[in-house]
């Protein structure tokens, strides 16, 4: 069993339904579990041009699946939900990282481990410091708790939104 960290993000179509509904999702694969999930923020859009905010999150999973069956499946649920991959850090209905891995450091043209842009974002790093110990080392030698002193909150709100676990919580 390994555990996963994964980033959620969506801006458009009811971003924070699809951040539910890739929750709801994943709390029903068979090979994984939700651990924890992170308070829901809302982030004004890093990238090109005139975007909608965006809605962000992280979570915690204990999984079998290997990296790469990992990412498959994370993919296959963003296909799903409907994203389209078109512009290049452009708007998104959903969209669902691999942040960390275990200790693992993996570096293949399809996927990264630690997520490469994962120190310098506060839509990253404050969501997941809501379910990581400060104290988690990364695998680049770094406290979690070191990154997020280095990395200005700017105007990340935590909203009063939660997404629920449904399945739990029946
Ligand atoms: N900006 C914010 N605020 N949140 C995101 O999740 C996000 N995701 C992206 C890019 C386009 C880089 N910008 C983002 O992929």
């Amino acid at each position: 069993m390994s555990t996963a960290y994964i980033a959620l993000g969506s801006n458009l179509n009811e971003p924070l339904e699809q951040l539910q509904e890739a929750v709801v999702a994943i709390e029903s694969w068979k090979h994984s579990s939700m651990d924890a999930i992170s308070k829901v923020y809302s982030s004004t859009a890093v990238g090109p041009g005139d975007q909608p905010d965006y809605i962000n999150a992280v979570i915690k999973i204990t999984t079998q699946l290997s990296p790469t069956a990992l990412l498959e499946e994370l993919q296959s649920q963003e296909s799903i939900q409907g994203r389209i991959r078109t512009e290049h850090w452009g708007a998104r209905t959903l969209d669902l990282d691999i942040l960390l891995f275990d200790n693992l450091q993996i570096s293949t043209p399809n996927l990264e481990i630690p997520h490469p842009a994962m120190k310098g974002r506060n839509f990253v790093l404050y969501p997941l410091a809501d379910i990581a110990n400060l104290e988690m080392v990364l695998p680049c030698g770094s406290e979690l708790g070191t990154l997020l002193d280095q990395c200005p909150r700017d105007d990340l709100m935590h909203t009063q939104m939660t997404l629920h676990n449904n399945l739990k919580s029946e």
